[in-house]
């Protein structure tokens, strides 16, 4: 690795600051980026992603990052993530996560911090507000027509083909970018209503489509989210729920989507056609993984920070 290079993990931390400047100055808009990677969650792991950037020989003034959502917590470097992310501008492409939101919300004061989160140093900074306005300024669903892929962090219900999602994905994030946000996010955690229709109003209507794309692993065949089950064995419950991606008929099913929030999926078990999951387990010493899309290879690297567990 030259000593120019961005990611020069030898100075990572000291010269935070001065690769922020850079990437800021130097990083017009991309038009045509060489490369599209997608990176499974990251949940503060800073180093670990650096090196992954390393690995994939990421330039910024070339390439672009697309980022499953969940940047904070759990990990020991919430606070560089979300000032590198935030930094590299049209370089990254970041939708939001339950951790995200779990963020939002706890400074937004509408549920109290846990002792196992480690969220304390962006609370604590200088640059907070700018970095929690940035955030919330997220999607929550990217879709680029001309790559073919859609990212989530979580999941769609079998009823939401691209362009319900699309819509729904645009009625919660102008409810987050809106100046009342802290009002939903105070009302966010239930995971009633679980199930869709289209005359769902106000709050249950927003808290069903947060809950869908930023907390869904199963639900049953008719589309009931099941928000309990984390697990495999959960499926011999008698709802008979299934992984989002495995309900037979569901309107999304010609649709390539890129999603994280369940490390433990076995990717390479999973082999659903147009399904990527890429959250590895990086916070729980698991890997670290990137998709080139496109061809979709697949870089990975092993963690070496172990963190608080908890949920995905
Ligand atoms: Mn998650």
């Amino acid at each position: 690795m030259s000593s120019t290079d961005p990611f020069d993990l030898n100075d990572a931390f000291e010269s935070m600051e001065q690769i922020l400047d850079r990437l800021i100055h130097e990083n017009e808009p991309l038009e045509t980026p060489r490369y599209t990677y997608a990176i499974g969650d990251v949940q503060g792991c800073f180093d670990d992603l650096l090196r992954l950037l390393d690995k994939i020989e990421f330039d910024p003034a070339k390439d672009r990052l697309w980022f499953t959502g969940d940047l904070v917590n759990k990990g020991p470097n919430s606070l560089n993530i979300l000032r590198f992310v935030k930094g590299l501008r049209d370089s990254a492409i970041t939708v939001l996560g339950n951790h995200d939101l779990y963020l939002l919300a706890v400074a937004a004061g509408a549920v109290k911090d846990r002792k196992s989160d480690t969220i304390a140093s962006i609370l604590a900074a200088h640059d907070c507000e700018e970095l929690l306005f940035w955030l919330r300024h997220q999607p929550v669903l990217h879709h680029d027509d001309t790559l073919g892929y859609t990212m989530v962090h979580a999941g769609l219900p079998p009823q939401w083909g691209l362009d319900a999602a699309l819509d729904r994905a645009r009625e919660l994030e102008s409810v987050l970018q809106n100046a009342d946000f802290e009002e939903f996010l105070g009302v966010l955690y239930d995971p009633k209503p679980d199930r869709w229709r289209e005359g769902l109003e106000g709050q249950a209507r927003l808290r069903f489509i947060a809950n869908c794309f930023t907390q869904l692993r199963y639900c049953d065949r008719a589309g009931r989210l099941d928000l309990s089950c984390k697990r495999r064995t959960a499926t011999k419950n008698k709802r008979r729920s299934v992984p989002w991606f495995q309900v037979p008929r569901r309107a999304h099913k010609d649709m390539k989507i890129i999603f994280g929030h369940w490390a433990s999926l076995d990717r390479k078990k999973t082999r659903t056609t147009g399904i990527y999951p890429l959250d590895t387990g990086c916070s729980n010493g698991g890997k670290f993984t990137a998709m080139r899309l496109g061809d979709e290879q697949i870089f990975s690297t092993r963690c070496r920070i172990k963190s608080h567990p908890g949920l995905g």
